[in-house]
């Protein structure tokens, strides 16, 4: 996946027309599109497909599940263009390597903490044992909250600098992108802020312009649209 402007569009709109608009919109702005559970239920896998033809797409299903299912629905998103597919970590490591196996040169993404309140209750406490663990079964990247940017940090100090790191719960869960990427984050992930504005390109921007004043002298290339 490019690193270029370091934000991600969270694609949840549910009409695929819509959907599609905004992608043609904020496409050049967003080194990747990720999708969920209401695009894909509303308008089919196919959606998978079609934003792949112009963008890197990412199957956010939060995969929790049996090796043998997890790999069953890795090998059916990455054979219709999925670049990476976010799966849950806390079903633990066999689940995890199934992932990865099953992702061939596409890339697992785990989750050890949701953004939510209620993620305080149960994984947060698991969090770094989770990290290290999808960490040792070759997950490529992990998802850690913007609405707690010093849980970011913690997931960083555990993975280290080779493993990516994204960042959801930007905008409308309250979280700030460039705090993010201060905290350790590599991708800022924005839905509702941007493809829910009545000026989505507008939007896009300004999450681009506060990503940069995260970008300290030689931490990476500005990007200039
Ligand atoms: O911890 C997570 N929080 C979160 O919001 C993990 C996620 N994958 N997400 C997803 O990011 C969420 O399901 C939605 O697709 C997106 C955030 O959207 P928004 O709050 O910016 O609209």
């Amino acid at each position: 996946m490019r690193k270029d402007s370091r934000l991600v569009l969270a694609l949840d709109e549910t009409d695929g027309a819509k959907a599609m608009a905004v992608a043609e919109k904020v496409g050049d702005l967003v080194d990747a599109i990720k999708i969920n559970w209401p695009l894909v239920l509303s308008e089919g896998p196919r959606m998978i497909t079609r934003l792949a033809e112009t963008s890197e797409v990412i199957c956010d299903f939060k995969v929790a599940d049996i090796p043998n299912t997890v790999r069953l629905i890795v090998e059916n998103a990455v054979s219709r263009g999925a670049s990476a597919v976010i799966v849950h970590a806390f079903t633990g490591d066999d689940s995890l390597r199934a992932a990865v196996e099953a992702a061939g040169g596409a890339e697992i993404y785990a989750v050890t903490e949701m953004s939510h309140p209620g993620a305080r209750m149960f994984t947060a406490i698991h969090a770094e044992e989770m990290a290290r663990m999808a960490s040792e079964c070759g997950a490529a990247g992990f998802i850690a909250p913007a609405t707690r940017p010093e849980r970011i940090s913690a997931i960083r100090s555990v993975v280290g600098p080779g493993k990516k790191i994204l960042s959801p719960g930007v905008g409308a869960q309250g979280g700030k992108a460039s705090d993010a990427i201060r905290a350790g984050a590599d991708y800022a992930i924005v839905g509702r802020a941007i493809y829910g504005s009545d000026d989505p390109r507008a939007s896009a921007r300004s999450f681009l312009d506060d990503i940069k004043t995260a970008n300290r002298a030689g931490q990476y290339r500005p990007y200039t649209v």
